[in-house]
């Protein structure tokens, strides 16, 4: 058994004199996110998280202000103190994809499995940020949605982007980060004072319509028609209908979901 030991900086897990095995604080952080999902009530829902880490001082923070807007914060406007941007990834199972693949509208599994999700991320998120303020760093969070302007439909903490940052996958056709899980997920993220030495892992490119344009499923399933590969997405339609969907589900909690051009990519679900 490893002594968990927070070790900064320190990646590889050490041995100490008597031959235990101290854990890096990276890997600290990922076996809080993991046994967070692990003993979490509805985890049928949900597969293995994925995490990932990118310095608070990565210019494409700044970058963001830009390509979103003025509004969007960037790490240090939410922990002055921030050195490392942890995101996750939360991937839905098989069972929750194929439910919403089968029904026409959007699945029971699908409404569900998004307000248990939200749940989860809000849980995972608040526990790491305690579990690390105990340990006398600082760390922040934000919820997992329903954290943007309704007018404009923007947040002012883009989680995929952070994502993208954290080289957790990239952009596909749908707008959805696809992971080495799949894209039929959900993203969190805690900002944390404490340095984490960043690996440069490449970031793969699964979307086939960006690969080779050979794939446009997700554009073909949107009800909307709010996806193109030409024009810029149409959230605005998309809301219109993910609030309709809110309005059936209204019972399990806020359910403003569709899901219909995540579960359509090829690449919804990848499996280790
Ligand atoms: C507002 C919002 C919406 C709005 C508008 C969505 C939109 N596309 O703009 C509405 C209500 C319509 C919506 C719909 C959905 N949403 Co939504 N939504 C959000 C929310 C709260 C904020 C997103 C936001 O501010 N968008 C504004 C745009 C400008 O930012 P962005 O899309 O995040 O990022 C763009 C830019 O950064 C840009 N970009 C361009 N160039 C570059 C360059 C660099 C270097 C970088 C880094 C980025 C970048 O690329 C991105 C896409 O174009 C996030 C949660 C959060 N706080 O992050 C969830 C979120 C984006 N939604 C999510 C999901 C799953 C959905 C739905 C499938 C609904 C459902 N659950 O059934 C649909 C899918 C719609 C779609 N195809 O995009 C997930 C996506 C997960 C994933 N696998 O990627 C998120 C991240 C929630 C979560 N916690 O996981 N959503």
């Amino acid at each position: 058994m490893g002594t968990r030991v927070g070790m900064w900086g320190i990646m590889n897990i050490k041995k100490n004199s008597i031959g235990d095995d101290f854990m890096s604080l990276k890997e600290e952080i990922i076996s809080s996110i993991e046994n967070s999902v692990l003993k979490y009530e509805s985890k049928e829902y949900f597969r293995n998280p994925i995490v990932g880490f990118s310095s608070a001082d990565n210019p494409l923070y700044e970058e963001l202000k830009d390509i979103i807007g003025p509004d969007h914060l960037h790490p240090k406007d939410i922990l002055p103190t921030a050195r490392t941007v942890v995101s996750f990834f939360i991937p839905f199972s098989q069972i929750v994809v194929d439910s919403n693949i089968e029904s026409s509208t959007v699945s029971y599994e699908w409404a569900k499995s998004y307000v248990e999700a939200n749940k989860l991320i809000n849980q995972i998120s608040g526990e790491l940020v305690d579990y690390l303020r105990n340990k006398n760093i600082d760390a922040a969070t934000i919820k997992a949605t329903h954290n943007f302007d309704e007018k404009t439909l923007k947040s002012a903490w883009s989680h995929r982007s952070a994502a993208f940052i954290a080289n957790m996958g990239k952009f596909g056709l749908n707008r959805m980060i696809i992971t080495k899980a799949g894209c039929a997920g959900r993203f969190g993220t805690v900002i944390i004072s404490a340095h984490i030495p960043i690996e440069n892992e490449e970031n793969a490119e699964y979307c086939l319509y960006y690969k080779n344009e050979s794939c446009q499923k997700c554009v073909e399933s949107c009800p909307q028609n709010a996806l193109s590969p030409d024009k810029e997405f149409d959230r605005f339609k998309c809301n219109d209908l993910l609030l309709k969907n809110a309005d059936e589900y209204s019972h399990l909690g806020l359910c403003d979901v569709c899901g219909k051009c995540v579960v359509s990519c090829p690449f919804a679900v990848i499996k280790s």
